[in-house]
């Protein structure tokens, strides 16, 4: 057991032994990006049913400029990005606030060193006016220390940015929290950029979440890949099936993993066996989806309120300026 449970893996362990030992089995979806994680997600967004980031490039492609306009109108500030990742759509929003003037540094905050290197390299080249100043660390971490100023001191202005819908795994008493923690950061003049999926016609939801060319399958697989790994399980990656399910009331999309048969799972990190009955289900992920009723309830429980919303030509997923009550 020593040999295999580190420091940086206890957590993992732990999560690990706390999720499966539930009546409801359920695995943390923060658990998703390891390296092939990381992959399976990049494939996932390539994939024509995953609509969430295409929808996003649209919004930037189209309304970066106003974007741009309304973050940086209150003057000189910091960019703060919560969960980086690749990058991509971010261009867009830092060149379209170069074109408009603004006076800002852009400060990415992400959980992979190696990710926020390749973000830096991308994004400095080709772009000599571009300050950047990265935070590796996990997000929610690093919001709760003085990294990013605390709302007392008289730092610079601070514009907050969480896109791609994130905030769409986070169930809604967390969600309502992990904002109230973004808004105690900041004072009346700052803002914050946030990314939501909205709810529309199902069979587009359930097949985002169900490509065709099977990666979110192959990515939810990947966490059992990863307990086999990391904490010496013996998962049979066969033996179990994608499940994902879609509610159009709630709008919460949810992952599931079945097993397909009675079987038994052995973590030596945990040195214990875990039961699964036929059709057993782990619950993996939650992806909400919202509407405007759900939004405002958001904003308004966290000390928000909704200043600006840009949404894409489908009106399938909206950005919005969110600015303190
Ligand atoms: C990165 C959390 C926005 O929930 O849509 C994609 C992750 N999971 N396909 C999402 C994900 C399965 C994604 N987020």
């Amino acid at each position: 057991m020593d040999s295999i449970v580190n420091q940086a893996n206890l957590q993992f362990a732990e999560d690990v032994l706390c999720g499966l030992s539930a009546e409801d089995k359920f695995l943390l979806s923060r658990y998703f990006y390891d390296t092939e994680g990381d992959h399976l997600f990049q494939a996932i967004m390539a994939s024509p049913e995953y609509y969430l980031t295409d929808c996003e490039h649209e919004i930037f492609e189209q309304q970066g400029m106003e974007i741009a306009k309304t973050i940086s109108a209150a003057g000189p500030f910091e960019l703060e990005e919560l969960g980086s990742g690749d990058g991509l759509k971010t261009q867009l929003i830092l060149d379209a606030l170069c074109a408009t003037g603004a006076d800002f540094i852009y400060r990415p905050v992400d959980i992979s060193a190696n990710s926020l290197q390749l973000l830096s390299n991308r994004l400095s080249n080709g772009r000599p006016w571009l300050r950047i100043d990265p935070i590796n660390g996990d997000y929610m971490q690093v919001l709760a220390s003085a990294q990013i100023q605390d709302p007392a001191s008289d730092g610079p202005r601070k514009v907050i940015m969480f896109l791609g819908s994130n905030l769409g795994n986070y169930q809604k008493t967390q969600a309502l929290a992990f904002l109230q923690l973004i808004r105690g950061t900041m004072r009346q003049n700052d803002a914050l950029l946030i990314g939501l999926d909205l709810q529309k016609e199902e069979t587009v939801i359930r097949a985002a979440y169900n490509d065709a060319g099977g990666h979110t399958r192959d990515f939810n697989l990947n966490l059992l890949t990863r307990i086999n790994r990391e904490l010496g399980a013996d998962f049979d990656l066969s033996a179990f099936e994608h499940a994902p399910e879609y509610d159009p009331v709630s709008g919460a999309a949810r992952s599931f993993l079945k097993s397909k048969s009675a079987q038994t799972v052995y973590i030596s990190a945990l040195d214990k066996d875990f039961h699964f009955a036929t059709g057993e289900k782990i619950f993996m992920e939650i992806s909400q989806k919202y509407n405007r009723p759900l939004i405002e309830k958001l904003a308004k429980g966290s000390g928000f309120r909704v200043g600006h919303e840009y949404f894409d030509s489908r009106n399938y997923f909206t950005d919005q300026v969110w600015l303190p009550k």
